[in-house]
């Protein structure tokens, strides 16, 4: 992982199955810049623990940028184009993130994805978030595509019902995972983040997940 942090050795793309790649290494253009965005990002939209309907407290911190921002507390889950905290509509997706999202989506063969949303996760060592489908978005024609950065995660990767067998994938600063068509609807999650220290974001990982929502 630290060997590749400013180097430039393309890693080959990994299918995952029909729909889902991982591009590896292919956010190391965001090196120089990501500390700065991230920063001036959550000072504007603080990241915050949010409720699960349930009324847990979830372990991963959030906040969004772009049009529209993905909440959740005691109502459900659901998009808000204002911040909950602040009143505030949520930043705009700086260029560079919506650059890098778009190329990617190009690159895993899904032309024209624009994304209006971006959630931000920091993972905390110990953190992790449980299985899952991501079910809140009109249109599920549209991919996902999922920017890993700082420590290392485990990505646990299910079929298309919650009891389907989970592959565990390794996700590496600066990986990005492209996830469409019939891997769509696909549960998933993160296991419990591993205490470590990046060289970049320090002692955290960081995902954003851009998505096409209105
Ligand atoms: C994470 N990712 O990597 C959590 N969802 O921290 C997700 O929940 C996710 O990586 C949809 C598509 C790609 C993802
Ligand atoms: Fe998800």
């Amino acid at each position: 992982m630290q060997d590749s942090l400013f180097g430039d050795t393309p890693q080959p793309d990994q299918t995952l199955c029909e729909g889902a790649v991982v591009l590896g290494g292919y956010a190391r253009r965001l090196d120089p810049v990501i500390g700065g965005l991230l920063e001036a990002l959550a000072q504007d939209a603080p990241f915050r623990q949010m409720e699960t309907p349930g009324g847990r407290k979830m372990s991963v911190a959030m906040t969004n940028c772009g049009g529209s921002g993905w909440v959740s507390d005691r109502a459900g889950y659901r998009y808000e184009g204002r911040d909950p905290l602040t009143g505030r509509p949520w930043p705009e997706m700086p260029a560079p993130l919506r650059d890098l999202a778009r190329d990617s989506a190009t690159q895993a063969g899904f032309t024209g994805f624009d994304p209006d949303a971006c959630l931000i996760n920091q993972y905390l060592p110990g953190a992790r978030l449980s299985l899952h489908q991501d079910k809140d978005e009109a249109d599920f024609s549209q991919p996902i595509v999922s920017v890993s950065l700082g420590l290392s995660a485990v990505f646990l990767f299910g079929g298309l019902s919650r009891a389907d067998p989970v592959r565990k994938i390794g996700l590496e600063h600066s990986d990005v995972v492209v996830w469409g068509g019939p891997s769509r609807l696909r549960y998933h999650g993160i296991s419990p983040v591993k205490e470590g220290d990046h060289a970049l974001l320090g002692r955290r990982r960081i995902n954003l997940t851009f998505r096409r929502v209105l």
